[in-house]
């Protein structure tokens, strides 16, 4: 399979790590081997970025910003456009490469394009609105407004789990915004960063443009720390877990540059006794096991009403009877690996946590063997009954373990939703308005994203993605998270021939 989509997409230089738009950058000679979590079957050896490497990349972006943001924005949008153009035309060939290199179903990893396209129409129609506000001066014959301007280069450092749609929310929305940018993708995925690469890169090729507007590099954490450090990078957009995250803020305010942060999530959903069953089961099936658990809006926690407690289960009970576990790339699968045998490993520790804490479990998965595929890291999924005081539900296990709690007063459950470190997506399962709309007042939910009769993952690029407390408080994608990519200026115009003072000030000479 992977073959002929690696010769779909003419990709000979399978082990660069570095590359300045379609050019490699010579970089070290030690090797990263990547192999897919599908089959075990190796897929690559990839050289990571060494230091030179970067300095000669960072060079190239910093030239590569001076002609980029001299090209108007809507200029810029119709680049971004030709870029969905692309992504449409390879949605089947790159879909099978996501889902053969991280594992996730084809379904998911077609949706994971489409989020891709959707996010590059999002900023061609954003590329004409980068609107500023005027405001009325307190001075006659004063005009004040305000004007945004491109920051310069940006860092984007993406994680395995969204190996191409997390960097295309970041990417899309930065070079309208007039920036250049320096990708860091997952060194456990690869060929999915190199194939969007060259994406684009063919395009900037196409229409003459500087090779740096998009560059790539490759490698673990001393590559991020490079970004990080480095005053050269206006702003660096992180996503992984809050370790990583917290690490990227100290560096990057000490020397006060900007960060843009979407860090681990912990996500609950409510169940009332007015839930509606026939939408909560189904949306806490897709949440709980869609990518494995692997997304950071995955459903860790589900708060369910005692009233209907026996019938949550049962009806759970049945659903994960029948989920389908395999080969990621055929369709009827709802669940493929996981991203690799140490994340088997972090789950198979996190049910025995779960165990000695005291957890019941009502399904209890663990490693499998899928016929066939005996070198794939597969898991099957598990459920257990806890209570929110046990220290397991604090933590994010990156997994399918899907915890349920049972509560007796909506407040009650607000309170166990909210009383986690982290704070990005959840959700409330009712009919009922008032419960509703509680869930949404400022005393209820705490967190970035709140959902009503949906599940906590499968957010649309339209609105402002992130969360609080140690997701980071970043918000990326759509709504006006791209002002996060800009800076803002406030002028104030005199076009009168005397100088009042602002506040009433006298001053006279
Ligand atoms: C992530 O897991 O890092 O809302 C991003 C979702 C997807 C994005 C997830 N649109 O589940």
């Amino acid at each position: 399979m992977l073959q002929d989509v690696l010769d779909h997409f003419q990709i000979e230089e399978l082990n660069e790590g570095s590359w300045i738009g379609s050019d490699s950058v010579q970089s070290s000679t030690s090797l990263i081997e990547v192999y897919s979590p599908v089959d075990g079957s190796q897929m690559a050896s990839i050289k990571p970025t060494d230091k030179k490497a970067y300095q000669t990349i960072v060079e190239e972006l910093k030239k590569a910003s001076e002609v980029w943001r001299n090209i108007p924005a809507p200029k810029r949008g119709e680049i971004v456009r030709l870029f969905g153009e692309k992504l449409r035309k390879e949605k089947n060939h790159l879909g099978k490469l996501i889902s053969y290199e991280m594992g996730k179903s084809i379904q998911e990893a077609y949706g994971e394009v489409q989020e891709m396209i959707d996010i590059c129409d999002f900023a061609v129609g954003l590329s004409r609105q980068l609107y500023g506000l005027t405001m009325h001066s307190e001075r006659p014959m004063h005009r004040m407004y305000e004007q945004w301007h491109p920051l310069g280069v940006i860092g984007i450092i993406s994680a395995f789990n969204f190996p191409t749609a997390v960097w295309s929310w970041n990417s899309t929305i930065a070079w309208v915004c007039g920036n250049v940018c320096i990708w860091k993708g997952s060194e456990k995925t690869p060929l999915t960063a190199l194939v969007c690469q060259k994406l684009i890169a063919s395009i900037l090729q196409e229409r003459g443009l500087p090779q740096a507007i998009s560059c790539l590099i490759t490698g673990g954490k001393e590559v991020g720390e490079w970004l990080s450090l480095d005053k050269d990078i206006a702003l660096v957009s992180a996503t992984g877990s809050s370790r990583m995250g917290k690490a990227v803020k100290l560096n990057v305010a000490q020397r006060f540059g900007k960060s843009l942060l979407e860090l681990g999530g912990n996500n609950a959903m409510i169940i009332t006794p007015n839930a509606d069953l026939g939408i909560a089961i189904p949306a806490t099936y897709f949440g709980a096991i869609g990518t494995s658990g692997q997304r950071c809006t995955s459903t860790r926690r589900l708060i369910v009403h005692q009233s209907v407690l026996d019938s949550v289960i049962d009806k759970l009970k049945s659903a994960y009877a029948q989920v389908k576990i395999g080969n990621p790339l055929d369709a009827n699968n709802h669940m493929g690996p996981l991203i690799d045998n140490e994340a088997v490993q972090n789950y198979m520790a996190g049910i025995e946590a779960c165990k000695k804490q005291g957890g019941t479990f009502i399904v209890e998965g663990g490693m499998l063997q899928v016929p066939g595929f005996e070198k794939g890291s597969y898991v099957s999924p598990s459920i257990a009954l806890v209570n929110a005081d046990m220290a397991i539900v604090q933590d994010e296990l990156f997994a399918p373990l899907l915890y349920i709690i049972a509560y007796n007063e909506l407040k009650e459950a607000i309170e166990i939703q909210n009383n986690v470190p982290q704070g990005l997506s959840s959700t409330i399962m009712t009919t009922n308005m008032r419960e509703a709309e509680y869930f949404l007042s400022h005393c209820g939910s705490d967190c970035g994203i709140a959902n009503v009769n949906i599940g906590t993952s499968g957010a649309e690029i339209g609105g402002a993605f992130g969360g609080e407390k140690e997701t980071g408080g970043g918000r990326e994608s759509g709504s006006d998270a791209w002002k996060n990519y800009m800076r803002r200026q406030t002028v104030t115009i005199n076009y009168s021939a005397d100088l009042p003072l602002s506040q009433g000030i006298q001053f006279k000479v």
